[in-house]
């Protein structure tokens, strides 16, 4: 898919204050703060900087907060209400973007995390962050514009995309989630490197997390840039998750 520009916004002093199922222990500050802005230069798109929001440690996670499309952007309802403040803080943004914006209300749920675009078909998984009704919510934003929604259920990791992306001819899979995108030609990681299931294809450019070195040369074909993701990942992000991208 090919990219102009793309929303981020900058972490703030609570940053490292975020929610975390990892469990590899707290975050440095500084180095996440190097490491989001090494991830910014490498999307080499047109960026539109968002401040840090007080009291939202994970709102530089702004792949949560809406799901874009070309015709249109949805507003989400995330899944943690303690986040939920994140999506009015991006709507204006959003909007002076997208002439079409529409937004899930309750009881849907759903992360954008939760939401692998192929093409016409839009994977949603539900989690413990999205919900059938997230799901159904956005079936019925889409489909108008000729997108399927296909549910699937998420086996483990934080979100669909913690298991799942797409490089553009191919999905890169965690065994859990092969078997759902069978339809694909698939680069499956091995089970220790279930993290590095979480790519980003950027105008051809192939954004890796850095020390998986197994899936490293699964991607060998790709122009592949690596990117240390040490802290984002002590907070359960990745690569997709700090950025929309259009
Ligand atoms: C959270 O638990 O919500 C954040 N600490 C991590 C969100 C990561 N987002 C993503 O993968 N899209």
């Amino acid at each position: 898919m090919n990219f102009t520009r793309a929303i981020v916004r900058v972490p703030g002093p609570d940053a490292t204050q975020g929610l975390t199922s990892a469990g590899l222990g707290a975050a440095d500050l500084e180095k996440l703060k190097v490491q989001h802005a090494a991830y910014v230069d490498a999307l080499g798109l047109e960026v539109t900087r968002l401040e840090a929001l007080p009291g939202c440690p994970d709102a530089y996670f702004v792949e949560d907060a809406a799901v874009l499309v070309a015709e249109l952007a949805v507003l989400t309802r995330p899944g943690v209400p303690s986040r939920r403040p994140e999506v009015d803080a991006i709507e204006t943004t959003v909007r002076s973007f997208f002439p079409v914006v529409q937004r899930l209300t309750e009881p849907a749920t759903l992360d954008g995390g939760d939401v692998l675009q192929i093409d016409r078909r839009v994977y949603v998984g539900l989690s413990a962050r999205t919900n059938k009704e997230g799901a159904e919510q956005l079936r019925a934003a889409l489909a108008p514009w000729g997108y399927a929604v296909v549910p699937v259920s998420v086996p483990e990791g934080l979100h669909l995309k913690s298991n799942v992306t797409w490089v553009g001819d191919a999905v890169v899979v965690t065994r859990a989630l092969a078997a759902e995108f069978k339809d694909f030609d698939q680069i499956v990681v091995p089970d220790e490197e279930s993290y590095a299931s979480n790519v980003l294809m950027v105008n051809g450019k192939l954004l890796v997390p850095t020390g998986f070195p197994r899936t490293l040369e699964l991607l060998s074909r790709y122009r592949v840039v690596e990117l240390d993701q040490s802290e984002v990942r002590k907070l359960d992000g990745a690569l997709t998750c700090m950025s929309l991208r259009f």
